[in-house]
């Protein structure tokens, strides 16, 4: 029973400053000690270091802004998630923005092949170079990591190792048109807040691990953007976007994939602290420590 916290600094795959310091800030409130709290054996060997590529020896790559370093840092980030993997020591990586997902889960494909994906965001991040209307490509990883991208040589090591029926999303909202015809031409399963609205989060839960998961057999690696929380919960993200999921609605799905004991990896991004009122930024580092402890166990009772 042994996790490994690996911080992301990274904001290259977004514009906005300040969601590099979301590690620092979800560490300096005491994660660390909070996840011992809860019985795990937990390494954290500080902050991931990457080498920086400034935007003039950067320039775009067709629409794609920081494609060399965003490359770079993620491939790095996947070699070090695998090497804990490897170990048996369940990854936490702490974003940062969701760029970050393609080293993260391209990493976690490596030791675990047959794993599936649970994607809760307001955002579906499966853009491609050319769809993208940002040009921001923490809006994008998915299309890599599913092999849907076009040939990008900047990106060549991105296996195309994630299957599309082993990707489910929940608290979509805000889709691009061109990434709703994505996920339609691929079958992409997806629960958006409408289906929460409908069904309630204890059945969309069950649902979409019916979707991933049928036998509940398979390792499960959970990519939590913050923003899937409504803005009143987690307020300093840099794209928010209102109608999301309640605080207990997010934690309810921490909760039910510890619950399944198939969790094997673990990202909590685009907590950014430089973007509200302190108590707004509190409220956001705070939440997003308390959706990692529900997601490695903490209890209500
Ligand atoms: C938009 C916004 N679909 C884009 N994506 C965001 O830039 O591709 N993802 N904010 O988190
Ligand atoms: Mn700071
Ligand atoms: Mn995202
Ligand atoms: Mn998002």
């Amino acid at each position: 029973k042994s996790v490994a916290i690996v911080g992301c600094p990274f904001r290259g795959g977004q514009a906005k400053l300040g969601v590099d310091h979301g590690p620092i800030h979800m560490v300096e409130a005491g994660l660390e000690q909070q996840l011992r709290d809860l019985g795990w054996e937990v390494r954290f060997d500080g902050h991931h270091q990457f080498e920086q590529i400034s935007e003039e020896n950067d320039p775009p790559i067709g629409k794609m802004k920081n494609p060399r370093f965003v490359s770079q840092v993620c491939k790095a980030v996947a070699s070090v998630v695998s090497d804990h993997a490897r170990r048996g020591q369940l990854p936490v990586v702490l974003g940062g923005d969701h760029s970050l997902a393609m080293g993260t889960i391209g990493g976690t494909l490596e030791v675990y092949p047959n794993a599936c994906v649970i994607w809760v965001d307001a955002h579906a991040d499966i853009n491609t170079p050319e769809t993208t209307e940002s040009g921001n490509i923490h809006g994008m990883p998915v299309s890599f990591l599913l092999g849907i991208a076009g040939n990008e040589p900047e990106f060549a090591w991105v296996k195309p190792a994630l299957r599309a029926n082993r990707l489910v999303y929940i608290g979509l909202r805000d889709v691009d048109a061109d990434e709703k015809r994505i996920l339609r031409e691929n079958g992409i399963k997806a629960f958006s807040m409408h289906e929460i609205d409908r069904h309630g989060i204890g059945k969309v839960v069950e649902l979409a691990l019916d979707a991933v998961n049928p036998n509940r057999d398979l390792p499960i690696h959970l990519s939590f953007d913050v923003d899937a929380l409504d803005p009143t919960v987690a307020p300093s993200t840099g794209t928010p976007v209102r109608g999301g999921l309640t605080f207990r609605e997010g934690h309810y799905i921490c909760e039910a994939i510890h619950e399944t004991g198939l969790l094997i990896a673990l990202d909590l991004m685009e907590v950014n602290p430089g973007l509200a009122d302190a108590e707004s930024v509190r409220k956001t580092v705070s939440v997003g420590c308390s959706l990692v402890r529900a997601a490695l166990g903490e209890a209500l009772l």
